[in-house]
């Protein structure tokens, strides 16, 4: 039978959560080892284990059918591969950033000055469209330091929290650009792997679905059901079901975390009892 390959990154920050996805999609890898390439157990899968930057070209090249690395290595190398689902993990934006205590006015500050970069593609896009001229001088990791030696007059980097700009003194100027981890594919898969790719976009949907959702029960009484129905509103409505005790119903939904306890103090006033929360593992629609 024909498996895909997939390709993930060896060791670095998307290592980890990539694995996880694999097996939240109920697909076991081990790689206690660190080899190089393992088969999955329980699905036609192999999986690589790559240097990101390479990822792109390898899909590409067929080397790899699919891959899972961050948006920003998938536009700095602009290879001929389709971008198929965001993932939900990695993310971060690619910035410019300048010392600390220079005075930022607006995009035009960067005419003529010198940006140390890993993304010299993304970059020196983003100018020609703005019509600003800069020196870009490309380096393959410590961007950070590039001022603080002489290098350049600003750099334009990857930044999550921001710690790392500002233990170099360096100020975030502009946000150019959002990414996070996605899943890439060759451009001419077989049928046979096309069929698998859907499902494993399958589960991948189905998992991210049940990613920040809580399945929520109570018990109320049948009085109060209408305006505790109208707090919930559940992949479609909640579901209603009576219970033994004569006058009560037992309400079944979905309500996401972000307005979890704000919902779970409404539906008390309202005259919830017995309200049970449950992770959601998988959410298929
Ligand atoms: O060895 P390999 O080439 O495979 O790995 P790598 O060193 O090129 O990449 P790695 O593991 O550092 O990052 C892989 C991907 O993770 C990146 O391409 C991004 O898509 C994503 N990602 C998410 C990040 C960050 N967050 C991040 N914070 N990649 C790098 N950083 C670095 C950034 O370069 C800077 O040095 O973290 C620092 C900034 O972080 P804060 O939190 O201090 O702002
Ligand atoms: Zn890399």
């Amino acid at each position: 039978m024909e498996k895909i390959k997939i390709a993930i990154q060896k060791s670095g920050r998307l290592s980890e959560k990539s694995l996880n996805l694999l097996t939240e999609c109920g697909i076991k890898v081990s790689n206690g080892d660190r080899k190089l390439r393992t088969d999955a157990r329980n699905f036609p899968m192999e999986i690589l284990f790559l240097r990101d930057d390479d990822i792109p070209q390898y899909v590409e090249q067929g080397v790899a059918d699919i891959g899972i690395l961050g948006e920003n290595e998938v536009w700095e190398k602009d290879k001929e591969v389709d971008i198929i689902e965001k993932l939900g993990f990695g993310n971060c934006r690619l910035s410019l950033a300048i010392p600390k205590d220079e005075q930022y006015t607006n995009i035009n500050y960067f005419q003529g000055k010198r940006i140390a970069t890993s993304y010299p593609k993304i970059l020196s896009n983003y100018f020609k469209n703005k019509g600003i001229n800069v020196k870009i001088e490309e380096l393959g990791g410590s961007v950070e330091i590039a001022t603080g030696i002489g290098l350049a007059d600003a750099i334009f980097d990857i930044v999550s929290t921001g710690s790392t700009l500002l233990m170099n003194g360096l100020k975030e100027a502009e946000a150019i650009i959002r990414s996070e981890a996605v899943l890439i594919s060759n451009r001419n898969l077989s049928p046979a792997k096309t069929v698998l790719l859907e499902q494993l976009l399958f589960r991948i949907k189905a998992y991210k679905n049940g990613q920040g959702k809580k399945y929520v029960l109570l018990n109320a009484r049948n009085e109060v059901i209408p305006e505790i129905v109208k707090l919930l509103p559940g992949m479609r409505s909640p579901s209603i079901l009576p219970l033994a005790d004569e006058g009560w119903s037992s309400v079944h939904s979905v309500i996401s975390d972000d307005d979890f306890w704000e919902i779970i103090d409404e539906l008390k006033r309202h005259g919830a009892e017995g309200i049970l929360v449950v992770p959601i593992e998988k959410m298929i629609q």
